[in-house]
């Protein structure tokens, strides 16, 4: 018996890939392990409505009892949102994952492995994962950063996550060439924030020049994505100054209660959920939503 890929599009993007139209790749795992239920489902919907007004049709990726879902069924999404204990999986997990029946939630490096697999070319999230401070002792590096180097989809972040070692994610995304782009201005956005003290590598301003630039680096050869740094809107920021205590005090409660490796960052999120009394969540959602519009409107123009 031979062994085939069992990957499976829902009835949605199945026709938008028969009529050749533009489709955006979402992820999983912000709704598994980034946000608390029912704000995780009802996000979920909306992100993918974003998707749809902006012209486009959105593809929520999982792995589904060993079956690598491309676009999930409102039902499906629904229950996924609900579960307990369900698998966060990286580039390293998704194979073992798919070939045991499990069921599990794509990080952005898992997203990206399965949009290109699928032919998509745009993903939205909210934010990817980077280095983490004390990365110099612990080596914690997402491998987001890495799957940026080498697979070639264009993903749409609000930047890294306030969580993180900003230079040190931003050296290790040079050094993969990694093309770090923001978007309309000149400051790299730092999630919760519109822009962190640091000056983005790249600009564009355009939806079409994003798009461009890809498909430039096919015709050149060149391995790997893009990664758009999209500002949250300005109505839903929150302050540097107003953030950063909250995500210092979260960071010193997981080095005391030695919560590393996957577990850390949504520990963090959910510690900064608390500590914000759920504003960090409000501009999370509204992060997400305003990423999926800029992905919808690239994935158009390509
Ligand atoms: N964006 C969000 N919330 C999240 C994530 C992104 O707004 O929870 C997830 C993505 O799946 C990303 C992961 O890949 O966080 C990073 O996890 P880590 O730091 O363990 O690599």
């Amino acid at each position: 018996m031979t062994l085939t890929l069992p990957i499976t599009f829902s009835p949605d993007v199945q026709a938008a890939k028969d009529a050749g139209k533009a489709i955006v790749a979402l992820e999983s795992t912000i709704i598994t392990h980034g946000m608390p239920y029912p704000q995780n489902v009802e996000t979920a919907r909306l992100v993918e409505s974003d998707v749809r007004d902006n012209g486009a049709v959105p593809a929520t990726i999982a792995v589904l009892k060993g079956k690598l879902h491309v676009g999930l069924r409102d039902e499906e999404l629904e229950s996924l949102g609900q579960a307990q204990n369900v698998a966060k999986l990286s580039r390293a997990d998704l194979a073992v994952c798919i070939a045991t029946g499990g069921t599990g939630a794509t990080t952005v490096a898992a997203t990206m492995i399965a949009a290109h697999l699928a032919g998509i070319h745009v993903f939205a999230t909210g934010g990817i994962g980077g280095v983490h401070r004390g990365a110099e002792d612990t080596f914690d590096i997402s491998a987001d950063l890495l799957e940026l180097a080498q697979t070639p989809v264009t993903v749409v972040a609000a930047g890294p996550k306030a969580i993180l070692d900003i230079p040190k994610t931003m050296e290790v995304l040079e050094t993969q060439g990694v093309p770090v782009i923001a978007y309309g201005q000149d400051a790299l956005p730092a999630f919760w924030s519109r822009a962190s003290q640091y000056k983005a590598p790249l600009r564009l301003d355009s939806a079409a020049d994003i798009a461009k630039s890809a498909q430039m680096r096919t015709l050149m050869g060149l391995p790997g994505g893009q990664l758009i740094a999209n500002p949250i809107p300005e109505a839903d920021e929150i302050p540097v100054d107003v953030i950063m205590p909250f995500v210092e005090t979260a960071l010193q409660e997981a080095e005391d209660q030695s919560i590393t490796a996957k577990q850390l960052t949504p520990f963090l999120l959910g510690r900064i959920f608390e500590l914000t009394e759920g504003q960090s969540l409000t501009a999370n959602i509204a992060l997400v939503r305003n990423n999926a519009r800029l992905a919808a409107q690239i994935a158009c123009a390509f």
